[in-house]
């Protein structure tokens, strides 16, 4: 077969070793929700953009499709084989170069971690802009193929804000190489913009460069506790106006916090039950303890607050956040919603979204978090198996009050065919010349984004 054939000829590049079958292969069939199980006939771990570019030649030839990897922590079903695909994964380039102290840039291979970067730069007194709770897991090649977000987009941006040189393996075996870090380097259509967030669907990234900032010496950390969501929205809003260092705003309802609490024997916060919670965190070069204070003082609906006094607090405090997903998974499997919603709606929405789950499915628990400095709000729907019908609602309302049905997380498989009801037909088309381009045969994650 040639699937068989393929894989002979994948060990001459890789070695034995670097093809794993059978049971081996179970921790990347998986997702990490357990919503999206596949099966595949190997799993191969390249050890250079050389092998990388070879296995996806080989690939090509026999036409064998291939599902690239990095820490299998995506969330819309895009990490895994669904259709039998070779699992190609990329965590065996996990080097990280040395920091360019005069770029502030460093070089990194896809398979870094995210927490293994920022170990990396912190030494250096610098750090890196993305960051989230997967960061032991998630990939430099991951986030870049997501375009990951994370809880301090308000401050650095996203993924694509921090990339100035990109890697890249295409479909048809091609490597393309512009790492030559570049801030400003106008020459034609921006390849590396263009990879970010292609979800594995356009070529393979193996390398990154990326911008680093200075790490700022002080950091200040408070849990606030809100009525409303209406509240948590305006203060966060006044908060970025007050407080130009302001990195995460972060929300969170009771309902969440209790079962964090609960799944991990944590003591309620702030000593009581509150409807609305918001994280807010500000770091800066001089010490503005009392400047944040008295910002918070000032906001209004603030029923009460709490300043991280030191480092244990100020972790506990993002355990709080932190754990969501996790303790959700505990529940149960979770239909999840990545969305963004216009600022001025996002109160409105956590209401209607609310309304709208429990009298389509009364037996199912919602839980409603996420980054409200964005505008991005993450919905969890446990206790209900649902159907795309289900999903399908979920967007139209999102779309219907001018969101974006995904924020950070991508389209993957479990969003492909929701698509259209977002993206124009010219914009579709746009994007199949671009993957015809990239990946003649299709190849390269088949199944993500269009469905
Ligand atoms: P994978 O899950 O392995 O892959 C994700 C996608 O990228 C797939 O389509 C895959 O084919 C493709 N891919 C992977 N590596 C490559 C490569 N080298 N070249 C080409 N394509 C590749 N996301 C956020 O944006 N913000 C958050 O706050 C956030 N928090 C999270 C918290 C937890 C606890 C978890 C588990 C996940 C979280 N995520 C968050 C999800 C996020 O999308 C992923 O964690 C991350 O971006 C994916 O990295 P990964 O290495 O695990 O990629
Ligand atoms: C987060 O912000 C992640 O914690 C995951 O994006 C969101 O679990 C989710 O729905
Ligand atoms: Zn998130």
């Amino acid at each position: 077969m040639a699937v068989d054939t393929a894989l002979s000829e994948i060990r001459n590049v890789v070695g034995d070793r670097n093809v794993i079958v059978g049971d081996d292969t179970s921790g990347h069939v998986v997702d990490w929700t357990g919503r999206y199980v596949g099966s595949t006939p190997a799993v191969v771990r390249p050890g250079s953009t050389n092998d990388v570019a070879e296995i996806i030649r080989i690939c090509r030839r026999h036409g064998i499709a291939v599902v690239p990897q990095g820490g299998n922590t995506g969330m819309v079903g895009g990490s895994v084989p669904l259709n039998g695909e070779i699992v190609l994964s990329l965590q065996r380039l996990n080097s990280v170069g040395e920091v360019d102290e005069l770029a502030l840039q460093i070089t990194a291979e896809a398979g870094v971690t995210i927490e293994q970067l920022q170990n990396e730069v912190a030494a250096a007194g610098l750090r890196y802009g993305v960051d989230f709770g997967g960061r032991g897991s998630a990939t430099v090649g991951g986030t870049i193929a997501t375009n990951a977000g994370g809880l301090n987009v308000l401050r650095h941006g996203m993924t694509r804000a921090q990339l100035v040189g990109i890697e890249v393996v295409l479909g048809t075996g091609d490597v393309i190489e512009m790492m030559s870090g570049l801030v400003k380097n106008n020459t034609g259509y921006s390849i590396p913009d263009m990879m970010c967030g292609s979800e594995g669907t356009l070529g393979v990234i193996t390398r990154a460069r990326l911008r680093l900032t200075p790490q700022q010496p002080f950091c200040h950390t408070a849990l606030l506790a809100f009525a409303d969501v209406e509240s948590a929205v305006t203060a966060t809003a006044h908060l970025r106006r007050a407080l130009p260092g302001l990195e995460a705003a972060e929300l969170m309802l009771s309902q969440g916090v209790q079962l964090v609490c609960n799944e991990f024997d944590l003591s309620a916060p702030l000593g009581d039950e509150y409807p609305v919670f918001l994280l807010i965190e500000s770091v800066s070069g001089h010490d503005h303890l009392d400047s944040f204070a008295q910002h918070i003082s000032e906001l209004e609906g603030v029923i009460t607050a709490a300043i991280a006094a030191d480092d244990r607090q100020r972790k506990l405090l993002w355990r709080l956040r932190d754990d969501h997903t996790t303790a959700i998974n505990r529940v149960g499997v979770p239909r999840k919603f990545d969305v963004t919603l216009p600022h001025d709606r996002l109160a409105e929405f956590v209401t209607a979204v609310e309304r709208h789950i429990s009298s389509a499915a009364p037996t199912a628990t919602t839980w409603i978090f996420g980054h409200v400095g964005d505008g991005n709000l993450h919905v969890n729907v446990t206790g209900f198996d649902g159907d795309d019908s289900f999903d399908q609602s979920i967007y139209e309302l999102v779309i219907s009050m001018d969101g974006s049905i995904s924020a950070e997380h991508g389209i993957g498989t479990s969003k492909a065919a929701f698509l259209p009801l977002q993206r124009s037909a010219a914009e579709l088309n746009l994007m199949r010349g671009l993957k015809a381009v990239c990946d003649p045969d299709g190849i390269l994650n088949p199944a993500a984004i269009f469905a």
